[in-house]
């Protein structure tokens, strides 16, 4: 009942659902130094427009992330009535772009759609990616704000090794922190950093926008490189086959999220969603059937009465 079409390993190689175990991260320009501003109003809308940065003089940050884990809602935090909804080129993908403003100089923010990897099942998927790896005409990015969901971390770590990979100055936008802190399961942002080898982290709410300075300072002062933890190796994505890469490195990838979390003492706990529960009832090998039975029992009793109060109903007459 997975509704993760990367969860067929016949589609694709990327497994978010992987059988080891892993079910399954900037002001407004006037509120720049605040965290705790508020939150802007809804973006405009300009699906025909230009495109930002048309001569490509701004420095260009990518936001990337699996669905839901609220790029849009931090992305909208931090541009506010800037970001605008643009065609991605030659596609009907629509993406968020925006100018932003930093200590005088300008760079432009890319939304992207949420993807579960970076070999895509879906256009929307292959926007992102494009956008991510400077493919298709994409300009490359200059810095890549990964964003990800503090209570899927065994995922959010498997697809954060892909996005390192690339080799690009990359700042994790960390989510859903008060989510995981509910659940007992908080992270320590610096003991995550520190795992990481020193990729930077800043925990953010994309619903309130509380974080987005900081995230935006992090970016500020890493646009010159951040570093590439251990056990990952870089990959220029203009000199490899995408789908090669992204499946040959699929254990080594699931290995070192596994040593990661070792090293915060952290167990593979994600966040298990309805379907997830649904899921494990039905395919129980004794509740599964139990449950098929019961579904076969109230079906034939419904067409038996009906059929009943039919046959009474003619006689009736
Ligand atoms: N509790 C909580 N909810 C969040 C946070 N960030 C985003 N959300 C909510 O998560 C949902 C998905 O966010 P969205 O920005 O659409 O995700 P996207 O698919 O990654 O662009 C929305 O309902 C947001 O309000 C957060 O840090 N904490
Ligand atoms: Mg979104």
């Amino acid at each position: 009942m997975s509704d993760d079409p990367h969860s067929n390993p016949n589609n694709y190689s990327d497994h978010s659902n992987h059988a080891r175990g892993f079910a399954a991260l900037l002001p407004h320009k006037h509120d720049k130094h605040s965290d705790h501003a508020p939150m802007p109003s809804k973006p405009c809308c300009d699906t025909g427009g230009h495109r930002v940065d048309s001569d490509g003089s701004h420095k260009r940050v990518v936001f990337i992330g699996n669905p839901n884990v609220g790029k849009s809602s931090l992305f909208n935090a931090i541009l506010g009535t800037k970001a605008r909804v643009m065609n991605a080129p030659g596609t009907t993908v629509l993406l968020e772009e925006g100018e932003y403003d930093h200590d005088g100089s300008s760079w432009d923010l890319i939304d992207t759609p949420g993807t579960y990897s970076l070999l895509p099942l879906s256009p929307d998927e292959q926007v992102a990616a494009d956008a991510v790896m400077g493919l298709d005409g994409e300009r490359e990015p200059d810095l890549i704000v990964t964003v990800l969901d503090a209570t899927n971390i065994s995922r959010a770590l498997y697809f954060l090794a892909m996005v390192l990979e690339l080799g690009k100055p990359t700042v994790v936008a960390l989510t859903m922190n008060d989510l995981a802190a509910k659940q007992g399961a908080g992270l320590d942002v610096n003991k995550l950093s520190q795992a990481l080898g020193g990729v930077p982290i800043v925990a953010v709410n994309g619903r309130t926008g509380e974080g987005r300075a900081r995230l935006m300072a992090e970016v500020a002062a890493h646009f010159d490189g951040t570093p590439m933890p251990k056990g990952l190796h870089p990959i220029d994505p203009h000199d490899v086959d995408v789908k090669q890469w992204v499946e040959a490195g699929a254990d080594a990838r699931f290995d070192w999220a596994a040593r990661v979390l070792a090293q915060i003492n952290m167990q593979e706990r994600d966040r298990v969603t309805m379907s997830d529960r649904i899921d494990r009832v039905l395919l129980n090998p004794v509740l599964g059937i139990l449950v098929f039975l019961a579904i076969m029992f109230v079906v034939f009793q419904a067409t038996t009465s009906s059929l009943d109060r039919l046959r009474i109903g003619s006689t009736a007459r």
